[in-house]
């Protein structure tokens, strides 16, 4: 039974940023009770705890808001880090992090969606090869270090950039299985299939007030 005084989350399945947010609290075995939010219909209370209205939102039992996904990995591992996850360098972890949320995601978000950015000209093969470019880069780091961006073992920085690349691989796996490099692939497909993803993206109906909160599943 989830403990009523466990932090709440509010996520979205599908949002990149709240993946990233949910391997965390998963990864430190937490017990975190889960609102699913449907993105145009978002409850009432998590816009009052957090108004500027995006997932994920961590709600702590001292009624501390967390409202950045990074914020909430970072929390997580501070309670608890079984897996090492902050054993990378910090600086070089932040910047591939910042890589990923400004480039890469810029990209993304182009090629993704062209009508959204219709006005700027935005054409969608020329923001796939931009993010392709640092896909490259990010498989020769993940190539040199035997498997992961900084070593065998995922630390922070392969948890929070590879729900991204996931979502940029899979606008078009048939591209993606011909033109993405081999180790970033390997990785990419090596976190998809673990216990730990799965697990996290277990499907939960909308919450709505008074409706059942799973525990956040920590398996994997
Ligand atoms: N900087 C935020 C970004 C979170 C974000 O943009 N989440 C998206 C979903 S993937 C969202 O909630 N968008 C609000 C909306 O679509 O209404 C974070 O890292 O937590």
């Amino acid at each position: 039974m989830p403990d009523p005084a466990a932090p709440i989350l509010y996520t979205f399945r599908r949002c990149p940023y709240a993946m990233r947010a949910r391997l965390a609290l998963s990864v430190a075995q937490l017990d975190i009770r889960v609102r699913e939010v449907v993105l145009r219909d978002k409850p009432a209370a998590m816009l009052k705890a957090s108004p500027k209205g995006t997932v994920p939102v961590l709600v702590l039992p001292n009624g501390e808001v967390v409202d950045e996904s990074l914020d909430v990995m970072r929390w997580a591992l501070a309670e608890a880090d079984p897996k090492g996850w902050l054993s990378a360098d910090a600086a070089e972890t932040d910047a591939l992090i910042a890589q990923n949320d400004g480039p890469f995601k810029r990209a993304l978000d182009r090629y993704k969606y062209p009508n959204r950015y219709e006005d700027e000209g935005a054409d969608p093969v020329e923001n796939r090869d931009a993010g392709l470019a640092i896909l490259e880069s990010l498989s020769e780091q993940i190539a040199d270090h035997g498997g992961q961006l900084f070593g065998p073992a995922p630390t922070l920085a392969d948890m929070a950039i590879f729900p991204f690349v996931r979502q940029f691989a899979h606008i078009d796996l048939d591209w993606w299985e011909t033109a993405a490099p081999g180790p970033v692939k390997t990785w990419l497909a090596g976190h998809k299939d673990s216990a730990r993803f799965r697990a996290i993206m277990a499907k939960y109906p909308q919450w709505a007030p008074g409706a059942a909160e799973p525990a956040l599943p920590v398996a994997g």
